[in-house]
């Protein structure tokens, strides 16, 4: 069987679905392919939190109904350490704001959006391969055992970390820049209610811990770990017992609430660059094309960021039948790309214990988290880069 469309989507993560959204409302027709069941990919807990850019994104493209509606607005952060909290208050450090909701709630809306609009995504297909990426590209793949294939005018790689797209990329033209951190998070979700309004960032002697949220029943918490670490090792007394420790407050008068935990996983940290993102007709978007530690709660941010510059650069091929925007999209991009790949670094070595580091070092990190707690341009810097940087 073979199908035609302007542009071939692999992936129905936020990156691929919101592409194919805001390709539609271009005028552009795409299809999408998923390896995954719809019911899997809308029941993946991962990212929660979306910067104001983000959900302007979601709205102008007639997303945001339900976003406005059961999205929870944040005006700060807290960060705590040395038994101390110190917030960061975005709203009056920046004028914006970020909003708590659930990477899985944007995922069913855009294939609600999708699917009302008549839109192709083919769930479930396997054995996903590329070819043509210099010149004619098309796409096969198999559908319940049925082999397929999909001529595309372009393809854009939206299929995350561990996608086939990246490695397409011919070798010799693309260059990847990593760090691999010695410690890993795990995350749980559970059925009680978060003990603070808004999010909590700890440092402690035993490690870094995480407290978010999802709804006024739901938390989300993350305790720093070891990445050679198996869930066997932290049964549900340990878990709670080191988010206890880690959140404490020295006065008093802080206690998380505990509850059944609803899922849990322990995520390796990573930072990854792809570059360029873009060879021949293939265009790498998302996780895809880099990794961020998730410390700065920036990686579907990022993704969706990608994906309005491909947007608007497929859109303009369309119009002026030039090259010239899609040729400037890996550079566009990757301007974003480091300062968050720095952002994120930056947040996930002040705020994590690092097993290898030496006296000095270690006062030098507490140094640097007294400054942010006690200058207002270091908070502004963090602020700023938070909320996220403007889209140009
Ligand atoms: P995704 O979401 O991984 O989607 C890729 C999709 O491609 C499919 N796929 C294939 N389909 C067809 N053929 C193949 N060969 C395929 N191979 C893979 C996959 O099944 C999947 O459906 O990538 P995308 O769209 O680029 O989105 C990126 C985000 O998912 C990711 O950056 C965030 O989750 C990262 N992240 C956070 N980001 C934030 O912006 N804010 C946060 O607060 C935040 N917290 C987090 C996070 C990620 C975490 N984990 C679990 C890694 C917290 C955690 C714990
Ligand atoms: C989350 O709510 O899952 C979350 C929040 C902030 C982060 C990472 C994850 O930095």
């Amino acid at each position: 069987m073979r199908q035609r469309t302007q542009v071939g989507i692999v992936g129905a993560g936020p990156a691929g679905l919101f592409l194919a959204c805001l390709l539609h409302r271009a005028g552009i027709d795409s299809v999408v392919l998923e390896s995954r069941s719809r019911d899997y990919v809308e029941g993946r807990i991962r990212a929660g939190v979306l910067e104001q850019g983000t959900v302007d994104l979601l709205k102008e493209a007639g997303l945001g109904k339900r976003l406005e509606r059961e999205g929870l607005r944040h005006a700060g952060i807290e960060i705590r350490f040395a038994g101390r909290g110190h917030r960061i208050d975005f709203e009056a450090l920046t004028g914006k704001a970020i909003t708590v909701y659930g990477q899985h709630e944007v995922v069913k809306d855009l294939i609600a959006a999708r699917l009302a609009d008549g839109g192709a995504i083919h769930f479930e297909v396997s054995d996903v391969a590329l070819e043509g990426i210099a010149g004619k590209p098309v796409l096969r793949y198999s559908k319940a055992g049925e082999a397929r294939e999909i001529a595309c005018d372009f393809i854009a790689g939206c299929d995350g970390s561990h996608g086939i797209c990246r490695g397409m990329m011919p070798g010799g033209q693309v260059t990847l820049y990593e760090r691999l951190y010695p410690f890993a998070w795990l995350g749980i979700l559970a059925e009680a209610a978060p003990a603070s309004e808004e999010l909590v960032y700890a440092h402690h002697e035993s490690g870094f811990a995480l407290l978010s949220m999802r709804s006024p029943t739901l938390s989300r918490l993350y305790v720093q770990c070891d990445p050679a670490d198996e869930l066997s090792q932290w049964p549900d007394g340990r878990i709670w017992g080191e988010l206890h420790r880690r959140l404490a407050l020295a006065a008093g008068g802080f206690r998380i609430a505990e509850g059944p935990i609803l899922q849990r996983g322990i995520t390796p940290m990573r930072s990854l660059v792809a570059e360029p993102m873009q060879a021949g007709r293939l265009f790498l978007a998302g996780d895809a094309a880099h990794i961020v530690p998730p410390t700065g709660a920036k990686g579907m941010n990022l993704a969706m960021a990608d994906v309005h510059y491909l947007s608007e650069a497929l859109a303009a091929h369309y119009r002026t039948d030039a090259m010239t925007e899609l040729e400037a999209y890996s550079t566009r991009c990757l301007r974003r790309v480091w300062k968050v790949q720095r952002f994120s670094w930056w947040m996930t070595t002040m705020l994590h214990r690092h097993p290898a580091d030496s006296p000095f070092d270690r006062r030098r990190q507490l140094a640097e988290l007294d400054y942010v707690a006690g200058s207002e341009a270091a908070m502004r810097s963090l602020a700023e880069n938070y909320v996220g940087l403007p889209l140009d």
